[in-house]
């Protein structure tokens, strides 16, 4: 069961199910379409999504095919005012990546790997965050940009997970290593991030996933990066991340936790304006 958010024709905006058939419904009550999360979570009143979800979903009309909901422009983000965090350093090829990177400190990646504390920061506000088929942000003033493909965790206000989705934790590199407080630049401006298309319902978060994410960089219609990685190989259990984001920090709105990445391209290559960055 999937959850996506998507423009009405009539303007404003409704949550929709997505179907095995890919097909898109409007997630829907007597009393009209569900507009937003914080909508969805009146209607739940406390009920678990996965209890209403089928009867939401059959009340709503069909809108049409995943991908012409996308192509007509309809398609948003699944977020609407939550925030964006993110784990970093959660695995080894991600490590390895950072230490290349920095000069002046690499030893400080591989010690939070390491460490019983996990690295989590900001990532994004909503406005900053973009939907599949948008653009995504290359900063101007950095020569060495790259995409990161990211498995996300999707929490209510009260940190139990409502599903999974696909973060991409676009960042510059050389700014990240050129010194570690240029962290918040190089992780965080217009477009930085792009979440979606939809958001995977879960019921429990489980301490691991097996799930395969793979990564194509299309450049004038040629593959010019294709890289793969499963998130088995998180050093980190779900829960754990989810925890130490909980500390002594609260989000009304619902948060979006990205785990890291694991999936890097070689060191000489840089995102360029056009480049279509594919995640699956
Ligand atoms: O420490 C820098 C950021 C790490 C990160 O974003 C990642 O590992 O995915
Ligand atoms: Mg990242």
């Amino acid at each position: 069961m999937k959850i996506c958010r998507v423009k009405l024709e009539q303007g404003g905006v409704s949550l929709a199910a997505i179907g095995d058939d890919e097909q898109v419904r409007f997630l829907r009550t007597e009393q009209g379409y569900i507009t937003s999360w914080a909508a969805l979570k009146t209607v739940l009143n406390g009920r678990k999504l996965f209890e209403v979800f089928p009867k939401m979903a059959e009340n709503g009309e069909t809108i049409g095919a995943l991908s012409e909901i996308e192509a007509q422009g309809r398609l948003l983000t699944p977020l609407d005012r939550q925030e964006v965090w993110a784990a970093g350093v959660t695995y080894q090829r991600s490590q390895v990546a950072r230490m290349e990177e920095s000069d002046v400190a690499a030893s400080i990646y591989e010690l939070v790997y390491e460490a019983e504390r996990p690295e989590i920061f900001f990532k994004a506000t909503p406005h900053r965050v973009m939907g599949s088929g948008e653009a995504i942000g290359i900063r101007g003033d950095s020569q060495w940009n790259v995409p990161e493909p990211e498995l996300a965790i999707v929490l209510d206000s009260d940190l139990s997970p409502l599903g999974l989705t696909i973060c991409n934790d676009v960042s510059s590199r050389d700014i990240e290593g050129a010194n570690p407080l240029y962290l918040p630049q190089a992780k965080l401006y217009d477009r930085c991030c792009a979440i979606g298309p939809a958001v995977l319902l879960l019921e429990d978060l489980p301490d691991k996933l097996q799930l395969r994410i793979e990564c194509t960089i299309k450049r004038a219609g040629l593959e010019v990066f294709h890289g793969g990685a499963n998130t088995a190989q998180l050093k980190r259990t779900l829960p754990e991340l989810v925890s130490y984001l909980g500390r002594y920090n609260s989000f009304p709105e619902g948060v979006i936790l990205s785990t890291g990445t694991c999936i890097v391209p070689p060191n000489d290559f840089t995102l360029q304006p056009d480049d279509i960055v594919e995640i699956e």
